[in-house]
């Protein structure tokens, strides 16, 4: 590939959630990638530790995928799905019902996991509406949810810097249920921690605080991402189902993360045997080629919502212009097609072991705190540099990419979550790297 000359001029694009006058002092420029590796624009060789932002779980730039975006694209550019529609939009949702828990095949298709949150959200207060349940209005989040950054999603979510500039402006009626993240129970679990079920009973507190008839859903990730790899306590979401069941709430499972195989199961709803009302979707499901996201809704939800509008009438006021977009489903339609050829979710499966025992191997390196997994995500949690929160896995962040390993960070956690076809000698690597920069960082 011909390397072009960086640009000079970083001044136009503000960043998103990036510290921008930083970053311009000293950019990081990814300008191509393939399979498990990023080249950067002064052509270093950067294996993926994270699939971009959790998103790539097939690897990068895969010819199957490409080549279906590319012939569509010259074939049917755009075509709405307002009151039209295109084969495979059709297509691409049977494809993504396919993968999604029994009785969990209405899809809507979304261009974010953010919007699909807030799509999500507004579907269950369609739900109760038709049923005539309309005063049930009330959404309950979690402390450190990261539910995207619409109005509806940083109302439910939990992460108080994405929370705390738009106070005045967050949706009324929601309520939190605490987190469950407990270092002096839980440090350095595998997989899913022995202690915090009980924190699940909270909803009964908020249930009975509020009544349930103003409750419309609970909203959690099944594994907090963003937030710092937050592993569900053992029985803890089957609690949280129960409760839901018995005082009619819908549980939605926010899988824009966890969704497309990064558990090793097609949905964290599969893996944990716990089935949501709704169910959000976006990053892997056309592994990050084109913005897509989609909500899986059960049958009855949709039945309810659809069957109670008028003749003729639209059921549900609600859709993005570029919902099931022609080169989005597209990408869709190859991408689960891939997973499937090539076994990838069980694949990640099988490496989740060695991913774990790798990961916590590095308990013992130098400012590690604690060490959380499962499947194919982990989470390194740094002890905070004195006085300056976050700066220490900055620096280690940066460490690693100019050791030519991307990983992500939020606060003092590094995260890692790999494309899927990662191999046994890359993942060593990733936290070989990780361990040998610890110990250079201050
Ligand atoms: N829900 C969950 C659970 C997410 O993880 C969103 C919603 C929002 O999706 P969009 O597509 O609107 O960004 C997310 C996104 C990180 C990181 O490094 C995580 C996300 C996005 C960017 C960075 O932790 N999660
Ligand atoms: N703003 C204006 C003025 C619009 O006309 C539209 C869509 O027609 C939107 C926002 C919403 O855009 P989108 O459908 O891409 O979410």
């Amino acid at each position: 590939m011909t390397s072009r000359p960086v640009i000079d001029d970083l001044s136009s694009f503000w960043m998103p959630f990036t510290a921008n006058r930083q970053f311009k002092a000293a950019p990081r420029l990814l300008e191509s990638a393939k399979g498990m590796y990023y080249r950067t624009t002064d052509g270093r060789e950067v294996l993926d530790g994270c699939a971009g932002l959790w998103c790539v779980n097939a690897g990068h730039s895969r010819d199957e995928i490409v080549a279906a975006i590319t012939a569509q694209l010259s074939t049917l550019d755009f075509a709405p799905t307002f009151q039209m529609g295109h084969p495979l939009a059709f297509e691409a949702a049977s494809k993504v019902a396919e993968l999604m828990p029994a009785g969990l095949d209405r899809i809507f298709f979304t261009n974010s996991g953010s919007e699909s949150v807030d799509t999500a959200l507004k579907i269950a207060l369609a739900y109760h509406r038709a049923r005539g349940e309309g005063q049930r209005t009330r959404l309950i989040g979690r402390e450190r949810g990261y539910h995207g950054v619409g109005f509806g999603g940083i109302s439910v979510g939990g992460i108080a810097p994405n929370r705390k500039t738009f106070s005045g402006a967050l949706l009324p009626s929601v309520d939190h249920l605490p987190h469950t993240h407990n270092l002096e129970h839980n440090a350095f679990s595998k997989g899913q921690p022995a202690w915090g079920a009980h924190l699940a009973d909270e909803l009964e507190r908020l249930v009975t605080l509020h009544d349930a008839s103003t409750i419309a859903a609970v909203i959690v990730e099944p594994v907090a991402g963003s937030t710092g790899v937050l592993v569900p306590p053992q029985g803890y979401l089957q609690k949280l189902r129960e409760i839901c069941t018995k005082h009619g709430i819908l549980l939605i499972f926010d899988e824009v993360i966890t969704g497309f195989g990064r558990l090793g199961k097609a949905t964290a709803s599969e893996y944990f045997g716990v089935t949501p009302d709704l169910l959000t979707l976006a990053k892997a499901i056309n592994n990050a080629a084109i913005p897509m996201g989609a909500v899986a809704a059960s049958r009855t939800i949709h039945d309810t919502v659809v069957n109670n509008g008028a003749q003729g009438a639209i059921e549900l006021f609600h859709g993005y212009t570029y919902s099931a977009h022609p080169a989005a489903a597209a990408a869709a339609i190859a991408t689960l097609d891939l997973y499937r050829r090539d076994d990838l979710f069980a694949r990640a499966a099988s490496l989740a072991p060695v991913f774990e025992s790798t990961a916590h191997a590095l308990r013992d390196a130098k400012h590690v705190k604690d060490i959380r997994n499962l499947g194919m995500v982990a989470g390194i949690e740094l002890e905070p540099r004195d006085g300056a929160p976050g700066a220490r896995a900055y620096e280690a962040f940066v460490k690693c990419f100019e050791a030519g390993v991307l990983v992500r960070f939020t606060g003092d956690i590094l995260a890692f979550s790999p494309p899927l076809i990662v191999n046994e000698e890359q993942i060593q690597h990733i936290f070989k790297t990780v361990r040998d920069v610890l110990a250079t960082v201050q």
